[in-house]
């Protein structure tokens, strides 16, 4: 029997990036059935890093699925190794005699086996322990902390500062300046979620009755894609959210505009505010109105967000009156009922949905 080549014996660069690039298709192609339904562009990518911790864990994606495709492939060449091999003489003309018979000598095997097999699993165990010591804590203390909550089938966001001024909600996008690492408090209103930015860091869970901390930091600006990570219910695959790291100029920019509670609606604005608080307000909150609604995601400054329903749809002025007009066509079973709200009415709340940027 043939044994599978290499076709050089040198393990060099090439053959480790062809090694790279083969892992990678297969878990490229096993991310992508999980979350083909997502919308947010940027792609949930676990196979790039781009914060300071994330190659860290990279490194022991790739190690341990080495490790696993290394073990799997030995076991499989043993397996046809004993099937192919010859088995010695037997007298055929027993009729007692049994199809396999123990013919002693294979103890060694067992103890190879196992021996190998803890090693194995212990180094892959203590790596782990190594990793998570090292992305436990950040480098430098974070200045800037976020409380996330997670509920049935959104991110509330809110920025916390001593200063209760300058603290406020948003939903489902998280910003943060490129560099520094932030600090996250995790919070759940209702099942276990789980927070996962795969490019910026590994998951924390998101337990009720507790607050978990963790920590993102972003080496360069760009959208990161996040996801709920721990099965919570019928719409849990649309519970995403985008994490946005931007220069420390942009990102005070968009912190000062978040800040701003909504201008008082004149003219026409007032009507169309009023159909918004009836119809909206039980639920949601606008600052700077009278409508303090915290079932669903707080909507000041809605236009400025990207996504729509935690990733589910894009923020355009269509997929926004097509969600309010019936949001259980696009996420079944979500905490949003299908309203009971006439052509006009849903033109008027565009209108007033539109100012708040
Ligand atoms: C019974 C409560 C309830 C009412 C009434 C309600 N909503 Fe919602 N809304 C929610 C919940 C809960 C969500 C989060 C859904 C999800 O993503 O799973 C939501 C999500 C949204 C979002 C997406 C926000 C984001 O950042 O992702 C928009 C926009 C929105 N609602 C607009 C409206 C408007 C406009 C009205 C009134 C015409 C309205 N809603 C009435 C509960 C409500
Ligand atoms: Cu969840």
């Amino acid at each position: 029997m043939q044994p599978i080549a290499f076709r050089s014996h040198r393990f060099g660069a090439a053959s480790r990036r062809r090694v790279r690039a083969c892992l990678g298709f297969i878990a490229t192609a096993l991310t992508a059935s999980s979350s083909s339904a997502a919308t947010i562009q940027a792609p949930l990518g676990y196979l790039t890093a781009h914060g300071p911790r994330a190659a860290t864990i990279l490194d022991l994606t790739y190690g341990t699925l080495a490790i696993s495709c290394l073990v799997s492939v030995i076991i499989a060449g043993l397996l046809v190794w004993a099937i192919l091999r010859r088995r010695p003489d037997r007298d055929r003309t027993d009729p007692k005699a049994l199809a396999v018979a123990r013919t002693g000598g294979g103890l060694p095997w067992i103890y190879v086996g196992v021996g190998l097999s803890t090693v194995a699993l212990f180094g892959a165990a203590a790596w782990t322990m190594v990793v998570l010591r090292a992305v436990a804590t950040p480098a430098t203390t974070p200045t800037l902390t976020v409380e996330i909550t997670g509920k049935q089938w959104w991110w509330e966001v809110r920025y916390l500062d001593e200063d209760h001024a300058r603290t406020f909600t948003t939903a489902n996008e998280i910003h943060i300046p490129v560099g520094v690492p932030v600090a996250f408090r995790l919070k759940s209103e209702d099942v276990i979620h789980s927070f996962w930015v795969p490019a910026l860091h590994g998951k924390t869970d998101v337990i009720p009755g507790q607050t978990n901390t963790t920590w993102l930091q972003a080496d360069r600006p760009g959208v990161y894609r996040g996801q709920c990570t721990e099965y919570c219910g019928k719409q849990h695959a649309h519970m995403g959210f985008v994490v946005v790291a931007e220069s420390s100029e942009a990102f005070a920019r968009w912190y000062q505009n978040q800040l701003a509670p909504a201008p008082p609606p004149a003219g026409d604005l007032a009507e169309a505010q009023k159909t918004f608080a009836a119809k909206c307000g039980a639920c949601h909150a606008v600052r700077g109105s009278l409508v303090g609604g915290r079932l669903g995601p707080d909507l000041s400054h809605l236009k400025s967000r990207r996504t729509l329903a935690a990733g589910t749809l894009p923020n355009t002025p269509g997929h926004l009156g097509a969600w309010i007009a019936d949001p259980q066509h696009f996420k079944p079973g979500a905490k949003m009922p299908r309203l009971d709200i006439s052509g006009p009415e849903l033109a008027r709340v565009q209108t007033y949905l539109a100012t708040l940027d």
